[in-house]
């Protein structure tokens, strides 16, 4: 091929990549329970979708694939599970808004479905909760809070009421802290969540022995503003059919990503 053809070429193909559409997934959430145990379920590929938070936001320690994310649901609660790479937990942080300056994983989640194009955090079912693995005195019980950020929140609540039913361990090389959040918490009930198109995000944070916070990785998205602030960031996200099989619930899933 001759310089001048492959020159078009290449500009034809600029051009079909930069006026394509950009679709974005709607992630399919299972239906099943995880037991809040502390530990990972066995299965948990199978019982929950899983999110990998590989976009480095702060640098520090964090690394490519340093924690993943899950989510699944049953008839009363959201259950929220996260695996994070870690050599050394810290969790002094109480005080700071969100645990700023302690290891910590931020679940984001739109349950009203009125995210798109909004750049702040104004939505009445807008919620920010934010997990940390270890208590202030290092003992494996997670630390939990709800943060409004730039927004009107739902007043700060802390701890059982967000939720008593959390859970956390040490893993391999890092830690574990899952949780079951029930949709009272959000005013909400299976049958409005079942006809939303949610919005969902994750940030997760890494503080080591220094007490300071030294790296954030998040869910790569596209988005406008602040990624911790801004529904713009937010993946949309749908509950899958009540109660299927896991084979099931892969076919749904992988059906759904084909169909854009
Ligand atoms: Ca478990
Ligand atoms: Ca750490």
């Amino acid at each position: 091929m001759n310089k001048s053809r492959f020159l078009s070429l290449l500009t034809i193909s600029f051009l079909i990549l930069a006026t394509s559409p950009i679709f974005a997934v709607t992630y399919i959430i299972p239906w099943g329970k995880l037991n809040i145990d502390g530990k990972p379920d066995e299965n948990i590929n199978d019982r929950a979708v899983k999110f990998d938070l590989s976009l480095i936001a702060i640098g520090g320690t964090i690394k490519d694939d340093y924690i993943s994310t899950y989510l699944a649901y049953d008839e009363e609660n959201f259950y929220f599970a996260c695996r994070a790479k870690d050599n050394s937990v810290s969790c002094k942080d109480e005080v700071s808004r969100d645990f700023k300056d302690s290891d910590y994983i931020r679940f984001y989640i739109d349950v009203k479905g009125d995210f798109e194009d909004r750049t702040a955090l104004n939505g009445k079912g807008d919620w920010a909760l934010i997990f940390t693995p270890q208590n202030t005195k290092g003992k494996w019980t997670p630390m939990v809070k709800e943060c409004p950020y730039n927004g009107p929140g739902h007043g700060a609540i802390q701890g059982d009421d967000v939720t008593p039913k959390r859970a956390s361990g040490a893993i391999d090389g890092g830690w574990y802290v899952e949780a079951a959040i029930p949709f009272s918490l959000f005013e909400r009930d299976l049958k409005k969540l079942e006809k939303t198109t949610m919005g969902i995000y994750f940030i997760g944070g890494d503080t080591d022995k220094g007490g300071v916070r030294t790296g954030e990785v998040r869910l790569p998205a596209d988005g406008a503003g602040n990624y911790w602030n801004s529904p713009a960031y937010w993946q949309p996200a749908k509950l899958g059919p009540f109660s299927v099989t896991p084979l099931e619930k892969e076919a749904v899933f992988w059906g759904k990503i084909k169909e854009f």
